[in-house]
């Protein structure tokens, strides 16, 4: 093994060819000057293999600690479709103190009928509310290839002597909109190693970027993530790959809607309300009406009601009284949005670690 350590492409991890079961083993020599990638890369690219991560929440506070010590620019990278609950607390202070860019990335989620205009008037709020400081927000897709250039061009107005920081929650897409920008300049293939899966990025990454260097780093870790409590399957069928479009529901007080068997809808008293549901469409909606609902759900969780199919969940419940005047988004972090009209008082049960709230409305 050579002195030098050389480090995953996919990860950026440290590798070794020692231990095949310790992490970013890989079975080439180490005396190479290819790219190398580690076994848990390789499997997850090749063969889409759900592999195991060895980034902790301890890994991640040392990761967090070293870049809030290191001058440079965080270019903050955020789900455009599940903001909300692609916000970590230790960003909103970092955005404090470094020169902030927020990238809203996976804008074809969104459904159409929320522009860019209207989208940007409420995000301005929104940030205000979490005391998230920034110096511009850009709309992007690494999926769809959209924006890409115009987001380069505003990395070229931070200081060039800035190090700049790509950063945000896992699976945002930080790692796949690097590769869309490397592709912009002309690199062919993709670089970094992108999954579904949670904490796919291992390490920093440093990718020498025109005359910078711009770092991918590993996704903050949220205890709302619905990896956190579904089975890895079940998970990945609920991130959808298109755009989310509104399911409408006319409902009248006195009924109930179950998302799956994640989330129930109580809804109590108010007039005939219009409620319509952006959530992933692998989601199924079942109604009915809500006397007897409590029985219905134990009765049928995790057979007509899933996900979740295997372990029971814990479950909390939320009372929500609401001018029913105006319009109100019920925001379900993790999983996406039910906008609402008419509704005066609803409970809604939800995994405990899902902070279910209302606000005004986006659409
Ligand atoms: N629909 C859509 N999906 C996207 C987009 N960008 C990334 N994804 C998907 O989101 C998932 C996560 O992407 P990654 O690039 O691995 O995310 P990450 O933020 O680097 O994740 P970590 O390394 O775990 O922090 C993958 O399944 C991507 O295909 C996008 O613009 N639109
Ligand atoms: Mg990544």
């Amino acid at each position: 093994m050579s002195e030098e350590t050389l480090y995953c492409i996919g990860c950026g991890g440290p590798l070794q060819n020692t231990d095949p079961d310790q992490a970013f083993y890989t079975p080439k020599a180490l005396d190479t000057q290819e790219n190398l990638l580690c076994q848990r890369c390789f499997r997850m690219r090749h063969y889409g293999i759900h592999a195991p991560s060895f980034y902790d929440e301890t890994a991640m506070r040392k990761t967090l600690d070293e870049l809030s010590a290191k001058p440079g620019a965080l270019v903050w990278v955020m789900d455009a479709f599940d903001f909300e609950g692609t916000i970590p607390a230790s960003l909103i202070k970092l955005s404090q103190s470094k020169p902030t860019l927020i990238v809203m990335n996976k804008r074809d989620l969104l459904p159409k009928v929320l522009n860019d205009q209207k989208l940007l008037f409420h995000l301005k709020k929104r940030f205000k509310d979490y005391g998230i400081f920034y110096q511009d927000i850009i709309f992007v897709s690494a999926k769809k290839k959209q924006n890409i250039d115009a987001l380069i061009e505003r990395l070229h107005a931070f200081e060039p002597t800035l190090d700049l920081y790509l950063m945000g929650a896992t699976n945002v897409g930080k790692s796949s909109l690097l590769n869309a920008m490397l592709r912009a300049t002309g690199v062919s293939q993709d670089v970094i190693t992108t999954s579904k899966q949670e904490a796919t990025t291992q390490s920093l990454i440093p990718i020498p970027f025109e005359s910078r260097i711009l770092y991918d780093t590993p996704g903050l870790l949220l205890d709302h993530s619905i990896q956190r409590f579904l089975a890895a399957n079940e998970a990945y069928v609920l991130m959808s790959e298109r755009e989310i479009k509104g399911r409408v529901y006319q409902l009248n007080p006195e009924q109930t809607l179950f998302f799956g068997g994640l989330v129930q809808l109580d809804y109590e008293a108010g007039e005939r309300a219009s409620i319509v549901v952006y959530l992933p469409q692998s989601l199924a909606i079942h109604r009915r009406k809500l006397e007897g609902s409590e029985a219905f759900f134990k009765q049928h969780l995790g057979t007509l009601l899933t996900p979740p199919s295997g372990a029971q969940l814990h479950y909390g419940v939320s009372h929500f009284t609401l001018d029913h005047k105006k319009k109100h988004d019920l925001v379900l972090p993790g999983l996406g949005f039910v906008s609402l009209k008419g509704v005066k008082t609803m409970s809604v049960r939800h995994p405990k670690s899902m902070r279910v709230f209302v606000k005004e409305a986006m659409i």
